[in-house]
């Protein structure tokens, strides 16, 4: 088998594209492919072409890993796309699977589309900060019209095949074999002429304001993003000019895309999301085991989040609490989450009782027995989770997983109070747990293989983003935000106001700020913390102005008062008496006012983030630097065009960075101060832990 095989079925000649695992346009595809092309176009007989993707699924793009080859070793998809769009023979795209980016525009490019049911397409390319690059741009608009177009290639989401077909976007849906059904179209078809192409038709009556709403669109949807208004700008031209004259414009738009710090950081989350999922030392052939049923125990935000996630996939939960009322508020407070999506058509009512109806209450944690997976999420206190934990040991059948919700105590802790320790792991789900998509794994020392690959199984299974993390005090996310949120409570108390934090990390992209963000968790949750850590390294009680505000019963949004002032419209407002308590304190301390420029706010902020998560990895608590990107992307908002904390460092160059936290009197993580002096980046040192 080569990467295209040709074969001859009569007088169809098929090119099979066999670069699993998605047909990627990789470096000797376009060789095979016009290898085809020769072949049909040189041999009389042949009076077709299909072009179909061998394993699971049509071209799913081009291959992303080449686009920072130089231009003359990158598979030149374009060249591809206009000698077939040129091709004087029929040529018919059989999809199956995605086609997808590239992949579409090869399929747009033929004469005919042919389909399986369940086939889905799409131009997702935004979503890696480029665009169609090789047609898609000029093609799509002319078969679905302007605004199908922009709203496939601005959301970058696929469509499914029969919506294809009502669009004219497939011109037919296979029953049977695809192979098969796209000879025989094919063959129908042969005779043909003029032959259908889609760069020869124009696109008629399209009024500006579409164009206008677009623009006005991404202006919420992609923030600060460069190519949604290079993909809108190109569309419009399909209006306004000839295909040939918007076909060289996508060319340099494209590039300028591409060459953009956003496609780089987009494209590093990209792969390093994938990454994320690998868990070095464990293979395919790491024995899992499959979760049939669950127990939850704690019925409150978090316990009644997690559990939406598996009845969401149709596994059964059983939830325990202690007291009737907080199950039964548990279980309404579950129903109303599914009822208001329901009212937003995304579920049926159906849907609703049928994931209800998987969900059983109890006050006995002895029916969590035969339980495959027990997952504990009460109150963050140590004692309260090793009483829970000794029971379970009790309770829970022979290899149950035990998993514990907590977000920041010893896991380690909690496994020895059991006598099955390789059973037990944290899974650290972030609230709203049946929204974020984000799961730190928590890896304790006595965790089995076994349990962490079938607990990221499970993360998958249940639409997670699982990212394995060490046991340290606030793992990973957390740990790195304590420090973030240290240094956000610096800034004020040199000069800044908290709403100059927030808009310096609004600017940046985040939807949130620090203090935005402390106000929605609820302030008393950090006041809490700060005092628990202070006690553990036996320093005095904290008394910063912040913990004032906790003190003064300014508790953040759910008591309409923290560090900003809350009405019905739930938008932060400043409070004059919280400004004043800040004045007060800085006077009290004697510390000097001054004026802080955002760009400092802003490196100060990122930067804290930056210098503990290399501390982070030179302690192996985080196996990668892209892992910590991928936390920060799905658990804070952080923006994944900067490619998260980590690959925005490496995009200002880590020299930069060090320079700025010694400018600022901050003390630089070995690793990142070692790394700097190599001129390294925390992508090349992944590149070489990976590979050693
Ligand atoms: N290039 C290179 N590698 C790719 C790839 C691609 N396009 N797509 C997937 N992979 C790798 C991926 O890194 C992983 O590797 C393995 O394949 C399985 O992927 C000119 C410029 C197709 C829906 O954006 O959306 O065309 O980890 O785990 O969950 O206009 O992959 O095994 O080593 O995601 O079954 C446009 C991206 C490119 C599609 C399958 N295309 N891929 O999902 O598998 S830009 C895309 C996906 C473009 C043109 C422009 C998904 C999938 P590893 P996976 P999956």
């Amino acid at each position: 088998m080569s990467i295209v095989d040709q074969t001859r079925e009569g007088d169809i000649l098929v090119l099979t594209i066999n670069n699993p695992p998605v047909n990627a346009f990789s470096p000797g595809v376009p060789e095979g492919l016009h290898a085809g092309l020769d072949a049909a176009e040189g041999e009389e007989g042949i009076r077709g072409v299909v072009i179909i993707g061998g394993g699971r699924t049509f071209v799913a793009g081009a291959d992303i890993k080449t686009f920072d080859l130089p231009r003359e070793q990158a598979p030149d998809l374009r060249g591809f796309i206009s000698r077939l769009d040129a091709f004087p023979k029929p040529t018919v795209a059989a999809i199956h699977g995605t086609a997808l980016g590239g992949g579409l525009e090869i399929a747009l490019a033929c004469n005919y589309r042919v389909a399986t049911k369940d086939a889905k397409m799409g131009l997702p390319e935004v979503k890696l900060g480029v665009l169609p690059g090789a047609g898609g741009t000029q093609r799509l608009p002319r078969v679905v019209g302007v605004e199908k177009a922009l709203e496939m290639m601005l959301s970058g989401n696929p469509i499914k095949a029969m919506e294809a077909k009502e669009l004219g976007l497939v011109d037919h849906l296979v029953e049977g074999d695809l192979r098969e059904g796209a000879v025989a179209f094919a063959r129908e078809h042969a005779n043909a002429r003029p032959l259908p192409r889609i760069s020869e038709r124009t696109v008629e009556g399209v009024s500006p304001q579409v164009f206008a709403a677009a623009r006005e669109g991404i202006k919420k949807t992609h923030r600060g993003q460069l190519s949604p208004g290079f993909i809108i700008d190109l569309a419009e031209m399909t209006t306004t000019q000839p295909f040939a004259v918007g076909w060289e414009e996508e060319a340099r738009l494209f590039m300028a895309a591409k060459d953009s710090p956003q496609s780089r950081g987009l494209r590093h989350i990209f792969f390093a999301e994938r990454e994320a999922g690998k868990i070095p030392g464990l293979t395919k052939d790491t024995p899992t085991t499959e979760i049939k049923s669950a127990g939850i125990i704690g019925a409150g935000t978090m316990g009644g989040g997690i559990a939406m996630n598996f009845l969401n996939v149709g596994i059964p939960v059983t939830i325990v609490e202690t007291q009737q009322e907080a199950l039964d508020r548990g279980l309404s407070v579950i129903r109303r989450n599914y009822e208001n999506t329901a009212k937003k058509g995304r579920l049926t009512m159906e849907d609703v009782e049928k994931r209800m109806a998987l969900l059983t209450p109890t006050l006995n944690m002895e029916d969590l027995a035969d339980a495959d997976i027990i997952i504990e999420a009460v109150f963050e206190d140590m004692g309260v989770k090793k009483d829970i934990f000794t029971r379970l040991d009790a309770i829970a059948k022979p290899g149950a997983i035990l998993a514990t919700n907590t977000s920041t105590l010893d896991v380690n802790e909690i496994a020895a109070v059991t006598g099955r320790p390789e059973q037990v792991i944290g899974l650290h789900f972030f609230s709203p747990a049946n929204v974020m998509k984000l799961l730190e794994i928590v890896r304790a020392d006595k965790t089995s293989d076994s349990v962490l690959a079938t607990s990221m199984a499970l993360a998958r299974r249940i639409g997670k983003v699982g990212v394995v993390v060490g046991v340290c005090d606030g793992f990973v996310g957390n740990r790195m935000i304590h420090r973030y949120g240290d240094e956000a409570r610096k800034l004020v108390e040199e000069g800044a106001n908290p709403q100059d934090a927030d808009a310096a990390m609004n600017a940046l992209g985040l939807p949130m700020g620090p203090f935005q963000m402390s106000d929605m968790a609820g302030l008393d949750v950090g006041y809490l913390i700060r005092q628990h850590q202070a006690k553990v390294r036996g320093a005095p009680k904290p008394d910063g102005w912040l913990d004032r505000i906790v003190e003064r019963g300014r508790k953040g949004q759910k008591t309409q008062a923290g560090i900003y002032d809350y009405g019905e419209d739930r938008k932060p407002k400043p409070n004059a008496e919280v400004a004043q308590l800040i004045e007060d304190y800085r006077a009290e301390k004697g510390l000097e006012s001054r004026e802080l420029t955002q760009e400092e706010i802003t490196e100060r902020l990122v930067y804290s983030l930056v210098n503990e998560g290399a501390q982070i990895l030179d302690e192996g608590i985080a196996q990668r630097a892209g892992d910590i990107d991928v936390i920060y992307i799905y658990g804070y908002g952080f923006p994944a065009h900067h490619g998260g904390p980590m690959g925005y460092a490496d995009e200002m160059g880590l020299g930069n960075v060090v320079a700025a936290l010694e400018k600022y009197g901050q003390t630089p993580a070995p690793l990142l101060k070692r790394l700097a002096e190599e001129g390294g980046s925390f992508a090349g040192w992944d590149k070489a832990k990976a590979s050693a």
